[in-house]
């Protein structure tokens, strides 16, 4: 990133319109901030972008088709599924609220307003009937066509279920659904090997152009981002673990702290997993007829982080582009990311795909990418500790409700 503004600033410096370099090839003229500007930079961040975009429908509705096919026909898996589904859309939905409030009222992006390199027309705002309605797909096949993600959304959690009430067909078809899922994420994972690439063009490309002001506002989007993250993690878990479970939230936190500085270095929800079921269990009492539902249906559907990252995403970019957001358009950014989150499996920078969906829905430039893309590790890394501290607060309420947790054990010390 720093690589991609220092060659960017170069460029903006050097090889500004009046002194261009041109260089005779004999047949014709090459200018030197063509080839490398216009061209070496915008195409690869272009195609690193596109590669974002790429990703999205298969990840959302393989991730989503697994996340819901385990919930099996048991009535208590049923039970544990119906709670814990209400109480992730439920935090979650308090997760982006909160960001799009926080956002609203910082205007981290306000007063730098960026001029898109294409006309961005926001979508005509749809009514709240328009919205529900929309989400039901009339030709699931269209809808992935078109990137109808709220569409995929359901219609993937539709299959999913009745994948799981399908008896052995619903089982051969899961493990296929697994397979692909494994598949997905090892793309995603070559997608995050090329990210360090992607971000120096689009860094260089945007820093030709941008005078050291985008850096301010960046650090202003960077602080928002972080401050709803800790205020989510810090006030509102422990205030609905008191609520709904009337566990100890100081014990609860204090036992969160191995996994989530796990969750913090690798960015992965999924590579936390192991650490997060041991520290539900093991530390916090928790039943592993309980966990090893919650915990792997959190990691897949609970993003919690992520979605706060991308309210915040979507107000700023909207400042930055100047263009209004209208309450319609907070609606359906809140349930796009709400429900995308859902799909978001816990990898590193997945959350970055999926924002290229949300842009899409609410008619922002996804090329917006480009001036966050830069500061978002660090945002991944936090927001990833802060989605599995949601994953283990609802393994704990679950539990409690079942009476499968061991209070001896959740109030014993470190
Ligand atoms: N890194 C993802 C996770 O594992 C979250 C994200 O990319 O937003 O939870």
């Amino acid at each position: 990133m720093v690589l991609g503004i220092l060659v960017g600033k170069l460029f903006g410096l050097g090889v500004s319109k009046e002194t261009d370099t041109l260089i005779n090839l004999g047949i014709f003229e090459l200018s030197l901030k063509g080839f490398f500007v216009e061209g070496i930079f915008h195409v690869g961040g272009q195609i690193f972008i596109t590669s974002l975009k790429m990703l999205v429908v298969p990840l959302v509705f393989v991730s989503l088709v697994c996340g819901t096919c385990s919930l099996n026909d048991s009535a208590k898996i049923g039970r544990l599924g119906v709670k814990s589904l209400a109480l992730y859309l439920i935090t979650t939905a308090i997760a982006i609220t909160l960001a799009l409030s926080v956002a609203t009222f910082i205007e981290p992006g306000q007063g730098f307003t960026l001029q898109t390199q294409t006309e961005f027309t926001p979508k005509p705002a749809p009514s709240f009937v328009e919205v529900v309605l929309g989400m039901f797909p009339s030709n699931p096949i269209d809808a992935m066509a078109k990137g109808n993600m709220l569409q995929i959304i359901v219609f993937a959690i539709l299959f999913g279920i009745a994948m799981a009430l399908s008896g052995k067909a619903g089982e051969r078809l899961s493990a296929l659904f697994f397979d692909l899922n494994e598949v997905i994420m090892k793309l995603v994972a070559i997608l995050m090997n090329l990210a360090p690439y992607g971000v120096f063009f689009l860094m260089a490309k945007l820093f030709t152009y941008l005078d050291y002001l985008a850096i301010e506002p960046l650090i202003w989007y960077f602080l928002t981002v972080l401050a709803v993250l800790f205020i989510h993690a810090l006030i509102t878990y422990p205030l609905i673990l008191k609520f709904l479970s009337g566990l100890n939230p100081v014990i609860f936190l204090t036992k969160m702290k191995e996994a989530a500085l796990f969750a913090f270095s690798t960015s992965s929800s999924n590579a936390t997993m192991p650490i997060t079921m041991r520290t539900v269990t093991e530390k916090m009492g928790v039943n592993n007829s309980v966990s090893s539902f919650t915990v792997p249906l959190g990691a897949t559907i609970n993003m919690d982080g992520t979605a706060i990252m991308q309210g915040v995403a979507t107000v700023f970019i909207a400042q930055v582009f100047a263009i209004d957001l209208s309450m319609a358009d907070y609606v359906a950014v809140l349930l796009t990311a709400t429900l995308a989150s859902i799909g978001a499996a816990g990898v590193p920078g997945v959350g970055l795909i999926l924002l290229a969906m949300v842009f899409q829905q609410v008619g922002l430039p996804v090329e917006g990418i480009a001036l966050i893309i830069g500061v978002d590790r660090l945002l991944d890394m936090t927001r990833t500790a802060v989605n599995v501290t949601g994953d283990s607060m609802v393994s704990c309420i679950v539990a409690k409700s079942e009476k499968e947790l061991d209070m001896a054990k959740f109030n014993k010390p470190m």
